[in-house]
């Protein structure tokens, strides 16, 4: 039989089938820490094969995401450059990024004009207030598997429960967390939607964003949709966007074709991937 592996705890492995749940635990061949949460599997009486995988994430431990949820909120101050990392780290994987404003109770209309602006080429961006329950336009985007991820405090786990109707996640502040330091080790479990399942993920730390030393300074553009038609009327095919001279990027922000906060980000990430810098 085939299922997914939805929860993961020492030895044993939550596997669904349909509507059907197991606990399961690996056969002797089988390497435990080879098998993820997100992993869809052969079993029999125990897991006896893990079936290929689109992509898998080291930090959340994830097999196979779909969709990413990029969560941000008018506190804490959202950082932009993490956002483009988190959309260049989607792209590199195949996997589909949302951006999603939460708190919208407490948001300025400045910022949900902002944000639309910036992003409209770039990928889809919800608005939602788990607070207010109004949160509807998520729940329709889970399909797949998918996750949320974010700086810490935004709200991810308290989208989780509202969504699913029940406190399943911790909700804190930021202060009692830090209180608490780094060694609580928490499990990532999906959580089954109508046509999808959704991890949580604590603090933005939790994504390896240190891939990015992997791109090559020249490819690094084409992972910005809204850089693309631009890039034909450089000058050059090697154009980094970073001179004055005939280049279509710098053209495109000039006419406000192209956002330019994006494109100073742009600037700065390229500046840390000629660095080699670990982020
Ligand atoms: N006003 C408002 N506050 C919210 C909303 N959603 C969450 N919060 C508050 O934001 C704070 C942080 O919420 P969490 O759900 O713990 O945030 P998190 O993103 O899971 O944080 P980490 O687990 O540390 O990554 C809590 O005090 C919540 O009550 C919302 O829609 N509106
Ligand atoms: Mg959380
Ligand atoms: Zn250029």
């Amino acid at each position: 039989m085939e299922g997914l592996i939805v929860k993961k705890n020492a030895n044993l492995f939550t596997v669904i089938t349909g509507d059907e749940t197991y606990f399961l635990s690996a056969r002797g061949n089988l390497k435990k820490d080879g098998i993820y949460v997100g992993d869809k599997i052969e079993f029999s009486e125990r897991i006896d094969k893990v079936l290929p995988r689109k992509n898998l994430l080291i930090r959340p431990p994830l097999a196979n995401l779909d969709k990413l949820f990029i969560v941000i909120a008018p506190v804490p101050k959202p950082d932009f450059l993490l956002v483009d990392k988190m959309l260049v780290y989607c792209y590199v994987n195949g996997i589909e990024p949302i951006i999603v404003i939460n708190k919208t109770d407490i948001a300025e209309k400045e910022l949900l004009d902002e944000v639309q602006k910036d992003y409209k080429n770039v990928t889809k961006v919800i608005q939602v207030s788990s607070k207010n329950g109004d949160y509807e336009s998520l729940l329709n985007e889970i399909e797949g598997i998918c996750t949320l991820a974010g700086q810490s405090a935004v709200g991810k786990s308290s989208i989780v429960n509202a969504l699913l109707g029940k406190e399943v996640c911790e909700v804190g502040d930021l202060s009692k967390k830090v209180m608490r330091g780094k060694q609580t080790t928490r499990l990532v479990e999906l959580y089954k939607f109508d046509k999808g399942f959704l991890a949580d993920t604590a603090g933005f730390s939790m994504l390896d964003l240190s891939f990015v030393t992997s791109i090559l300074p020249r490819e690094l553009s084409t992972y910005y949709p809204d850089f693309l038609k631009f890039r034909s009327f450089c000058k050059f095919s090697s154009c980094l966007h970073q001179k004055r001279d005939k280049c279509g990027i710098i053209e495109g922000v000039k006419n406000g074709e192209i956002s330019s906060l994006r494109y100073s980000n742009y600037l700065k990430l390229l500046e840390q991937i000629k660095e080699g810098q670990k982020f």
